[in-house]
């Protein structure tokens, strides 16, 4: 094998084990950042249908909603705070629920566990 042929062959190795090295580190930090951005935490700020964000299930949240579905008030942000049934709607029913909870007793509308309402 001649001279040139070796630094050649020489080259190209040193070349493929440098991008290789260069490759897995950057694989790797793509992986870490993809599980960071999927296993993030999400801010479990408020619960479902407590529509004037005070922490708590009560009359003023049930005000809040009627005042949303029947006199156009605004919508709660993020609207878990007053989408009692999970339908990404804020509806008569959604405030059935609320003041079946707040009024009989009945359990409080089930978390948001995608979202904000978590609590
Ligand atoms: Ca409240
Ligand atoms: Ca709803």
């Amino acid at each position: 094998m001649s001279h040139k042929k070796l630094v050649y062959l020489l080259a190209v190795g040193i070349m493929f084990f440098i991008s290789s090295i260069l490759f897995s580190v950057l694989a790797v930090d793509s992986v870490k950042n993809m599980s960071a951005f999927v296993s993030a935490p999400q801010d479990c700020l408020w619960f479902v249908g407590d529509c004037n964000k005070s922490n708590s299930l009560s009359l003023p949240d049930i005000i809040c909603l009627v005042d949303h579905v029947f006199q156009g008030g605004p919508r709660p942000v993020p609207i878990c705070l007053g989408d009692c049934n999970n339908t990404n709607t804020i509806t008569l029913p959604d405030i059935i629920i609320l003041v079946g909870h707040v009024f009989r007793g009945q359990p409080k509308p089930p978390k948001d566990l995608d979202g904000e309402c978590c609590k």
